[in-house]
């Protein structure tokens, strides 16, 4: 069987980690290229794995020997080089979010259309994750009844001090927005954003915690809250409650140490930690879908479409103070309601 030859662009931390992946964990696919805007990082990344280096990330999509990218590019960019991709008829995996505007997203959603195929795969990862495909398992089964509340927690240890108020929801909160999305099958009308007491532990530019909510069309309440720099670890929660039940995720790690002293459930620290078999599944799955003519059941750009809206209207929320509607639109026939 050939391999799908894959080049990416984007040597920052999540990009070396993709690239890590595809070179020594993804099966059926070889990394031919890398491409960053930064020349020394670019080569010495491209120079550790043999493979052909680009300063500009279109060049590498126009290129022969890629025939699918993986784009890992701070976010202004992803509109780019997407609609690049799609020009060129070549698949391609966007980190989240798909972009960060609501008309860049449209254009890709547009372009894609128009092309007649979908190529385009949104990196919400969350997907992929095994306690999150059993907790929609067990809401699909209807076993617990029917979902009325959904309490989501997204701590991070700590944030990098660009972040601002905002960056926590087009960030951090877009996860959230996208996995109860899929989780309840469901859009959302609105959306409000409430202020926690703020942690003496960052700069005044970031207003940190803060809670989050959706409403969705049934009705069910979300609350997420989202707190950047909660110090003690990387902790990711979900619980659904309903009417017969709740299912929730565990929050830590597989094991259990028990010593002299104390039986204690170590804790992630960082994202990679949490999700790098959700990422290895991702990308298998990405690579297998294409090697049978690309029919992808990953979050499409209609479903990135949806979360930079939805994360759009909780900035408007949030600035405004106020519950901000999310009008509703109709899915294209292309694309599967909710992917
Ligand atoms: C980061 O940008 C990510 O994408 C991670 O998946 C997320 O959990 C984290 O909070 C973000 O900062």
């Amino acid at each position: 069987m050939s391999t799908l030859r894959v080049g990416v662009i984007g040597c920052g931390a999540i990009g070396r980690d993709h690239i890590r992946r595809l070179h020594d964990v993804t099966k059926g696919v070889t990394l031919t290229a890398v491409s960053d805007i930064s020349v020394k990082n670019g080569e010495k990344t491209a120079n550790q794995y043999h493979v052909s280096f680009y300063r500009d990330g279109k060049e590498l999509i126009r290129a022969n020997d890629v025939d699918a990218v993986v784009i890992a590019s701070i976010d202004e960019t992803h509109a780019e080089f997407v609609l690049e991709a799609i020009k060129c008829g070549k698949y391609v995996l966007c980190e989240k979010p798909l972009a960060p505007t609501i008309d860049e997203c449209r254009q890709i959603v547009d372009a894609e259309i128009k092309s007649g195929k979908q190529y385009v795969q949104v990196g919400f990862t969350r997907r992929y994750d095994n306690s999150y495909r059993k907790l929609k398992e067990e809401l699909t089964s209807g076993r617990c009844g029917e979902p009325l509340l959904l309490h989501c927690r997204h701590r991070n240890a700590f944030l990098a001090d660009y972040y601002v108020t905002p960056m926590l929801i087009t960030n951090c909160c877009i996860h959230e927005i996208d996995i109860s999305r899929w989780l309840l099958e469901e859009e959302y009308v609105g959306c409000q954003v409430v202020l926690g007491r703020k942690t003496q532990y960052t700069e005044d530019k970031l207003h940190d915690p803060i809670i989050v909510m959706l409403k969705t069309e049934s009705g069910v309440s979300i609350d997420a809250e989202i707190f950047g720099n909660a110090k003690y670890g990387y902790d990711i929660r979900c619980e659904a409650v309903c009417e017969l039940g709740e299912v929730s995720l565990t929050s830590m790690s597989d094991i259990l140490v028990c010593t002299e002293k104390e039986r204690r459930r170590p804790i992630h620290h960082t994202w990679e930690d949490r999700f790098i078999e959700a990422y290895d599944v991702e990308f298998q799955e990405w690579v297998d879908a294409i090697a049978v003519g690309g029919k992808f059941n990953g979050p499409s750009s209609w479903d990135g479409y949806m979360a930079t809206r939805t994360s759009n209207a909780c900035v408007k929320a949030l600035e405004s103070g106020r519950y901000i509607e999310i009008e509703k639109l109709e899915c294209p026939a292309f694309y599967s309601k909710i992917n």
